[in-house]
């Protein structure tokens, strides 16, 4: 089996020249206008950065490297005894394109487990922090403080050449993306479980193997499959959403992996971005405490209204890019429809119960441009049934996934030789000026 390293440097050389070839040839050609709407509007819809590992159709929904998430459920290896994507076979796909063979995906596994241990600083950082403190405030934290060891950083130090940068940016990014499992289980350790011994990295572990082992479920096989599936679909969802796009900013300063993936979780962290994701638990299950018995198609209108009319937004639902369900949430509603126990779950059956209602009210509320689901309406639930109730921790393990696109991106940025990203602002006063011309 080759390294991810190996496939990378046959894959390097064809994309720089893919870049230089679109720059010199195409260089001048025009992908679209930029209108006021799109100044003032959040930049919604302008095609404005360059991101190799996925692109997002709003109907569709996400392909990785062109594949959807049915076509990487056919073909991505899944761990010994398991079913599911994981999230070593996803980076694979992410980063170079290609699939990898069963045996180079337990490589990779076996490498990360390998380097999966934290330092003892970063356990002593993350053991000093208040258990009331967010746990992605404490992830972003001990993210940013590992690249105390940062080989990039060290590098740039030395003084290397820019068509190496990209080398030493993998080598962080296997680094980060190795230790994020034993980080965020101890922050779950710390908070909800505080003196509870924590297992070691076991070597003959996937990495999302390991991390549910540390966070103490490690005997419940569907969680893990549930885990796997999850953190492998949430990695990667183009340039432009507020993580990614942070990580992929902060990087271009070539500030390290580290701290480029740190800034994408404090984004990441935002209600209306991951946060979704605690948001939605929170909200279903006022909703289920205010409903009681009574959980009817009519109840949950009058809830979804409720909601509406207080000014909030119905979390779980909307999103910037696609205009139909999300194609991730119904990979996990999938996950339920084969396993009868999750279908009998009284939350289970009410995320699926408002998806039945929720459009409908949306479209007639007439706000929102998709009044479909998206990721987060589905992910808690699941976790939920399965004795994971802490939902202020549901977006730690989004943070846990996203690592896998933006610490991608930061490599292929690095390989691509990308400049410092600076678009230009204009003050509204200015914007009139323009028009006036
Ligand atoms: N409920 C109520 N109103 C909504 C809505 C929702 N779920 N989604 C959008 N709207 C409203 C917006 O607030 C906006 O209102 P305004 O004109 O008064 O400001 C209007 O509809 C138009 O918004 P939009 O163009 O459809 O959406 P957007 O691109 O500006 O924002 C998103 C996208 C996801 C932030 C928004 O749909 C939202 O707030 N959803 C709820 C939170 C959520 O689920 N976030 C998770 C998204 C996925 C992720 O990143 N993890």
């Amino acid at each position: 089996p080759q390294t991810v390293r190996e496939v990378l440097e046959e894959v390097v050389p064809k994309k720089q020249l893919q870049l230089k070839q679109l720059k010199t040839e195409h260089g001048q050609a025009v992908l679209g206008d930029v209108k006021v709407e799109h100044v003032v509007g959040g930049m919604r819809g302008l095609k404005a950065m360059l991101w190799e590992a996925s692109v997002l159709d709003p109907i569709e929904g996400i392909r990785f490297h062109g594949l959807s998430i049915a076509d990487c459920q056919k073909v991505l290896p899944a761990a010994p005894g398991g079913k599911e994507i994981i999230a070593e076979s996803m980076l694979w796909l992410l980063l170079t394109g290609k699939i990898p063979t069963e045996a180079e995906t337990r490589q990779l596994s076996r490498e990360l487990a390998e380097k999966g241990e934290l330092p003892e600083y970063i356990e002593k950082l993350v053991d000093s922090l208040p258990s009331t403190l967010h746990p992605m405030t404490q992830l972003g934290m001990g993210v940013a403080a590992l690249n105390h060891d940062s080989k990039f950083q060290q590098a740039y130090e030395r003084g290397i050449k820019k068509s190496e940068y990209w080398t030493y940016a993998l080598e962080d990014s296997l680094d980060l993306l190795a230790k994020l499992p034993a980080l965020a289980a101890r922050i779950y350790r710390n908070i909800y479980n505080p003196g509870k011994p924590l297992p070691k990295v076991n070597k003959d572990l996937d990495l999302v193997g390991n991390y549910v082992n540390m966070l103490g479920y490690g005997d419940n096989h569907d969680l893990t499959e549930y885990l796997r599936l999850y953190i492998a679909i949430h990695g990667d969802h183009e340039g432009g959403n507020a993580s990614a796009h942070t990580s992929h900013l902060v990087g271009s300063t070539l500030a390290d992996p580290y701290l480029a993936y740190a800034a994408g979780l404090y984004a990441l962290a935002g209600p209306l971005h991951g946060l979704a994701n605690q948001e939605v638990l929170r909200w279903q299950m006022n909703m289920q405490k205010e409903l009681g018995g009574n959980i009817t198609h009519e109840s949950i209108k009058e809830f979804l209204w409720k909601t509406l009319k207080s000014g909030q937004v119905v979390p779980g639902y909307g999103h910037g890019v696609l205009r139909n369900p999300d194609p991730r949430f119904m990979a996990l509603q999938q996950f339920c429809d084969t396993r009868p126990e999750l279908l009998e779950d009284p939350i289970v059956q009410l995320v699926k119960k408002t998806y039945e209602v929720a459009p409908a009210v949306l479209k007639e509320h007439g706000k929102t441009k998709n009044p479909y689901p998206n990721v987060d309406a589905a992910s808690g639930c699941v976790l939920y049934h399965y004795g994971l109730t802490q939902f202020k921790y549901y977006t730690v393990i989004f943070g846990v996934s996203r690592a896998l696109g933006c610490l991608t991106q930061y490599v292929w940025s690095r390989a691509l030789g990308l400049p410092i990203e600076r678009p230009k602002s204009l003050s509204m006063d200015a914007i009139e000026k323009l028009i006036k011309q």
